[in-house]
């Protein structure tokens, strides 16, 4: 089946332990789909949809019980405990092996199990890594194989190259006490059990590309990264491409997928990626990123016409849903998408509009191959990937964090970037709307200790001569009756523009304690129903506030302990005095 040894021996040690029926190597090919669609069908894993309004695409409904990723339930397992650091839920590699082989042992009688050998990243790219997730649910086979480029190609350069991560998925008994995601970085290895839920279950994004990818590239000096890539093109027909970080269910799809503003006429927007960057240092000293994915799980609810046109437009074909509500006639339907009443809920029931109850599940999904974007980018199969202009985090947040600043240095962007916050979403079981720090959008998805993450992201300074200037944005900031001070979705791009104006010396911005900000009408709001006042606010910052936010984030630090960079603690103090009017006045007498 394979030329690679390690391969082949490894998939004879899983049947052994698994005890599969059947073993199947997939090939990638549309046939080989078709025949794991029909199979679902018949088994009831899928059904399928209305096919005159939405050929190709079916729907998925989970176990109730299994509808977002587990983060209680996610661990690395790392030699020693600090490595994987107080970020991380850890537990030592033997005792992880062991828990979870006896949960696979027989967990795949009376099963397929499927090889799927997957490339993240354009096949031929020297950026790209590969894997080979064995797993029992086609669900998982038939997602992998639009999310990745999956089958034989991969394969071929699995055996071209000698290295691969290996993952192991069975939905077990999708018991949440049987439920365990474990990496192995030092093994780059995966394990998962119990969940068929995309984030748990699908082996090459979260697991693959950001837990176990985030620590080889520490150990060979590249990033990988919770973000989004996005290309502008101007009027002149120049593109700048900027990597956006946001925690999960932020609109990171939204945002890849812009529409510009009908006053930016000549703008274009192209997608590179919705969800993970693969960040490299390049000969000519920029950062340069790919998009591993070839695929998008996005956020169903919220997603309409008038939010993301290009989405609702490439999800008419070919695409499976998971836990979205049914209309009248089988058409399916989410929140926001229109003001029909569903027939079903994401359960199957019968929807009760009454009952106020959502029909379609808050982390409902729908998984799509990215060339059926419209904005889908050529670049985004380019070998080399695509140089970033900036690099932007944002988060969630009713308050405090201004629509968009700049941080003063690079040193400055990473402590921007390690100290993010974000309210909570339904990407993640727990609870909805409570603000937790969230390091570069990475705290579920890093591989490794925070601390050497951050000293790493550091490090780049030394090695690439031209990073990209670092911003932070917030869209949700909301004023005090509750209301969203800014529009958001295709308006952001206004803000964007201010992004590069600033990453070619040309946008007015006033420093400010926590970064520059922009100047009072540097942001361009033609055509905008905004209040000065609104625009006021939202480009102002709340001294008192912010001293008590730094102090906040300086005990977050505190954790981190010796792993904590110094440079960042210097960055951290140099804000603090900068806030504070008594520190500010001792300078200035010392002067
Ligand atoms: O974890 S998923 O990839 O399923 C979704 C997300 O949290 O971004
Ligand atoms: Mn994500």
């Amino acid at each position: 089946m394979t030329k690679n040894r390690a391969l082949a021996e490894w998939v004879n040690e899983v049947v052994e332990l698994t005890q599969p029926d059947t073993i199947q190597w997939c090939d990638g090919s549309e046939q080989e789909y078709q025949t794991l669609i029909e199979e679902m069908l018949t088994t009831g894993e899928l059904v399928e949809l209305n096919q005159q309004t939405h050929p190709g695409c079916y729907l998925h409904r989970s176990d109730p019980t299994d509808v977002a990723r587990t983060e209680h339930l996610t661990y690395v397992c790392t030699a020693k405990s600090e490595d994987a650091g107080p970020n991380n839920q850890w537990m030592a590699p033997e005792e992880a092996h062991a828990k979870v082989d006896a949960l696979f042992e027989g967990a795949m009688r009376g099963r397929t199990l499927y090889v799927v050998p997957y490339c993240m990243g354009p096949i031929d790219s020297p950026f790209s890594r590969c894997g080979v997730e064995l797993t029992d649910s086609p669900y998982v086979v038939a997602n992998m194989r639009k999310m990745t480029r999956m089958g034989s190609e991969a394969l071929a350069r699995i055996e071209r190259d000698g290295s691969f991560v290996k993952g192991l998925h069975s939905l077990g008994d999708l018991h949440p006490e049987r439920r365990f995601i474990m990496h192995f970085p030092e093994e780059l290895a995966i394990k998962s059990i119990g969940s068929g839920y995309g984030g748990n279950a699908l082996l090459g994004k979260k697991c693959h590309a950001l837990r176990i990818a985030s620590w080889q590239a520490r150990q060979e000096g590249w990033l990988a990264e919770h973000m989004l890539i996005v290309g502008i093109e101007n009027p002149q027909g120049e593109v700048r491409y900027i990597a956006a970080a946001f925690p999960s269910a932020c609109g990171k799809t939204n945002m890849a997928m812009l529409i510009p503003p009908t006053q930016f006429e000549g703008y274009k927007i192209w997608t590179v990626g919705d969800d993970i960057a693969w960040l490299h240092v390049g000969h000519d000293g920029q950062l340069w990123a790919i998009n591993p994915e070839a695929g998008f799980f996005g956020v169903a609810p919220g997603t309409g016409v008038e939010t993301n046109p290009n989405a609702v437009e490439m999800l008419n074909r070919d695409t499976i849903f998971t836990n979205v509500a049914v209309t009248e006639d089988n058409q399916p339907w989410w929140e926001g998408l229109s003001n029909e009443i569903p027939k079903l809920d994401w359960t199957g029931k019968p929807y009760d509009a009454t009952s106020g109850k959502k029909a379609a599940h808050p982390n409902s999904r729908f998984t799509v191959a990215a060339n059926q974007c419209r904005s889908y980018s050529s670049m985004a199969e380019a070998d080399t990937g695509v140089p970033i202009s900036a690099i932007i985090f944002g988060g969630r947040r009713k308050s405090l964090a201004p629509l968009v600043y700049e941080a003063k240095s690079w040193a400055h962007g990473v402590m921007v970037g390690a100290s993010v916050a974000s309210e909570t979403t339904a990407a993640a079981v727990g609870k909805v709307g409570v603000v937790r720090r969230d390091p570069m959008a990475m705290k579920p998805f890093c591989g490794y200790n925070f601390g050497d993450y951050w000293g790493h992201w550091l490090s780049l300074e030394q090695r690439a001569a031209k990073l990209p200037k670092i911003f932070h944005v917030n869209w949700f900031r909301q004023n005090e009756a509750g209301h969203f001070l800014w529009p958001g979705f295709g308006e952001n791009l206004r803000v964007l523009q201010w992004v590069l104006a600033r990453c070619e010396e040309t946008g007015d911005a006033i420093e400010s304690p926590i970064g520059w900000l922009p100047d009072k009408n540097a942001i361009n709001t033609e055509g905008l129903a905004i209040s000065p006042n609104a625009m006021e606010q939202l480009v102002s910052i709340d001294i008192p506030a912010w001293q008590q936010e730094m102090q906040d984030i300086a005990g977050f630090f505190e954790q981190f302990n010796d792993r904590f960079p110094q440079q960042l603690k210097r960055e951290l103090d140099r804000v603090m005095g900068e806030l504070s009017p008594t520190a500010k006045k001792k300078a200035a007498n010392s002067a």
